[in-house]
C-alpha cells in the first residue's frame, strides 16, 4: 500500500513558495521537519513539486547511485548562471562532468593534495600574523576564515594570491562571489518574472558574473603568456587530455572549473572553521581536551612550522571536525531525482516492517535531501544528537556508522571531489589557531544565530584572541 506524501496547504499561485523564508532557507526546513517529519513535498511557483526527505532510513535509500541521480535543484540552476557545467553544477549527462571528473580526481586525491600543503601553511600564516597584531581588535572569524580559504584554493589550484588578508575590505572577487551566492539563493525561490527587474539587488547580479569571468579568463591568458613549471590545477586542465575522448577542457569548461573551486572551496570550509570555533567556545572541556591533544603531539609552539605527519596524529581534532559538520553540515541540503518511478519506506526503512509508511516517487522527481536534520535524526545518534560530542565520532564508532548517516561531503559519484583538499586545510588551521591563542567571544552571552548564503555560517560572531602564555 502506497501512502501520500503529506503537503501543506497551498495558496493560489504561490503554492507553498510563502513557507520559505528567502534569508535563512534552513529554519523554514526545519519546522517543516516539526512538523511534518520524515518526508513532504512542497509545490512551488509554476507548479514545480519538490520532495523533501529528513530522516536518516529514507536519506540512506536516496543516497543509492543505482536508483537516484544527483539533480540540479533551483538553488544549482542559478548557480549554472555562472558555473555552467563546471563540475558541481553540471548534469552527469553532460560530456564535460565526465572529463573534468576524470581529469581533477587524481588531483584532488590525499597523496596529490599533500603537495599543496605548502600553499596552505603559507596563507595559514598570514592569518596567525593578522590575529596576533589585531587580536585585542574584534576579530571577525567568519570573515578571515573565508579569506584564508579563497586565499588558499586560488594559491594552490591556480597559483594566484588574492592577497585578501592585505586589505581592510574583502577584495572586489570575493565580495562579488558572496554576493553572487546570496542572490543564487534566493533568486531560487522568487518567480523568474522578478528575478529580471532591478529589485532585490539584481543589478549587480549580471555584472557580477560577467566581472568573475572576465578575471578567471585573465588568470589563464596570464598563464598562457607566462608558463611555469609548477604543476597546479591550472597547468593540468591546461595541458591534460581526458584518457577516455582524449579531448582536452576547453577555454570555457576551465573558466567554469576554477569559478568551481572558488564557489565550492571556500563558503564550505571557511564556514566549517567559524563553526567548529563556535562550539569549541561553547564546549570549554572540548576545548580543553583538544588542547591537550595540541600541546601532546604538536610539541611547544616555538615557530616550527607543523608537520602533516604531526597533524595526522590529532585523532580528537579529526572528531571536532567530524563532529562540527554533523552539526553543521555547511552545504545543509543536496538534491537528486529516482532514475525510475520507484517506492521508498519510511519509518526504520525496513520495508517488512508493518509500521513503515510506503511513498512512491516518480522518474525525475526533485527530492531535496536535508543532511542538516538528517545528520540529528536521534534513531542513529541518541537522544543526545543535538549536543556537540567529538567523543562519538571516535574509537572506531565513526567506522560503524550505518551508512550514508555522516555525509556533509554529499554521497555517491557526485559527492565532495575537495574533502581532503577541506580537510586537510582545516586540520592546520585549527590546529594552529587553538594551539597558540586563547580565544573568547566578545560578547561572552553569544548564541548561535545562522545566516545562509548557499551554504550557512554563524552571523555576528566576533572575537578576542590573545597568544597563550608562553609556558603552555
Ligand atoms: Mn565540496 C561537491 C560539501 C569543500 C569542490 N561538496 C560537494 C557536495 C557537498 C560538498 C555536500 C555535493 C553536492 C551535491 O550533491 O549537490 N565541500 C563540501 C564541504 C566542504 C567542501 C562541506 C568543506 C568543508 N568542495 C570543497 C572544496 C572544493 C570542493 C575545498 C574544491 C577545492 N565540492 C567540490 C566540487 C563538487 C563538490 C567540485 C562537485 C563534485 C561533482 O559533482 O563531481
Amino acid at each position: 500500500e502506497i501512502s501520500p506524501i503529506p503537503q501543506p496547504p497551498a495558496v493560489p499561485f504561490l503554492g507553498n513558495t510563502n513557507l520559505i523564508d528567502t534569508h535563512v532557507p534552513l529554519h523554514s526546513f526545519e519546522l517543516l521537519a516539526q512538523q511534518y517529519g520524515e518526508i513532504y513535498k512542497l509545490v512551488f511557483i509554476g507548479g514545480r513539486t519538490t520532495v523533501i526527505v529528513n530522516s536518516h532510513a529514507l536519506v540512506r535509500q536516496c543516497s543509492d547511485d543505482t536508483r537516484f541521480v544527483k539533480t540540479i535543484g533551483a538553488t544549482l540552476k542559478q548557480v549554472r548562471n555562472l558555473a555552467g557545467d563546471g563540475l558541481f553544477t553540471a548534469y552527469g549527462v553532460e560530456p564535460n562532468w565526465g572529463i573534468a571528473h576524470r581529469l581533477l580526481m587524481p588531483a584532488f586525491s590525499t597523496l596529490n593534495v599533500r603537495t599543496m600543503y605548502e600553499g596552505m601553511l603559507d596563507i595559514c600564516d598570514q592569518l596567525l600574523l593578522k590575529w596576533e597584531r589585531f587580536g585585542s581588535e574584534t576579530i571577525d572569524p567568519a570573515e578571515d576564515f573565508t579569506r584564508l580559504t579563497f586565499d588558499t584554493i586560488a594559491l594552490c589550484s591556480m597559483s594566484h594570491r588574492f592577497n585578501s588578508f592585505y586589505s581592510m575590505e574583502m577584495p572586489k572577487f570575493i565580495q562579488q562571489m558572496t554576493d553572487f551566492l546570496t542572490q543564487s539563493n534566493s533568486r531560487a525561490y522568487r518567480p523568474g518574472i522578478l528575478q529580471s527587474l532591478p529589485l532585490f539587488g539584481n543589478g549587480s547580479y549580471e555584472e557580477d558574473i560577467k566581472d568573475m569571468k572576465e578575471a578567471a579568463r585573465e588568470i589563464i591568458r596570464n598563464r598562457r603568456e607566462h608558463p611555469t613549471e609548477k604543476r597546479d590545477l591550472l597547468s593540468l586542465m591546461l595541458g591534460s587530455k581526458d584518457p577516455v575522448t582524449g579531448e582536452f577542457l576547453s577555454e570555457d569548461a576551465i573558466i567554469k572549473n576554477l569559478l568551481t573551486f572558488l564557489i565550492a572551496g571556500h563558503e564550505t570550509t571557511s564556514g566549517m572553521l567559524t563553526f567548529a570555533t563556535y562550539f569549541l567556545l561553547k564546549n570549554p572541556d572540548k576545548l580543553r581536551k583538544l588542547r591537550e591533544e595540541l600541546d601532546e603531539k604538536l610539541g611547544p609552539d616555538d615557530g616550527e612550522e607543523i608537520s602533516l605527519e604531526q597533524l595526522g596524529e590529532c585523532e580528537y581534532l579529526v572528531a571536532v571536525m567530524r563532529e562540527t559538520l554533523r552539526l553543521s553540515p555547511t552545504a545543509t541540503a543536496r538534491g537528486v531525482e529516482p532514475i525510475e518511478d520507484t517506492i521508498i519506506v519510511g519509518g526504520d526503512g525496513d520495508p517488512a516492517n508493518p509500521a513503515n509508511k510506503h511513498f512512491m516517487v516518480k522518474k525525475g522527481q526533485g527530492i531535496i535531501i536535508q543532511e542538516y536534520i538528517q545528520m540529528r535524526d536521534h534513531r542513529i545518534w541518541g537522544e543526545d544528537a543535538d549536543s556537540f560530542r567529538p567523543e562519538r565520532m571516535m574509537g572506531g564508532a565513526f567506522e560503524k556508522l550505518p551508512p550514508a548517516a555522516w555525509q556533509p561531503f554529499g554521497f555517491g559519484a557526485r559527492a565532495c571531489i575537495g574533502r581532503p583538499f577541506a580537510w586537510q586545510e582545516a586540520q592546520l588551521v585549527l590546529a594552529s589557531i587553538f594551539r597558540r591563542f586563547d580565544i573568547s567571544f566578545t560578547d561572552p552571552s553569544y548564541n548561535l544565530v545562522i545566516k545562509q548564503a548557499l551554504t550557512i555560517k554563524p552571523k555576528d560572531m566576533h572575537l578576542h584572541v590573545k597568544l597563550r602564555p608562553a609556558s603552555a
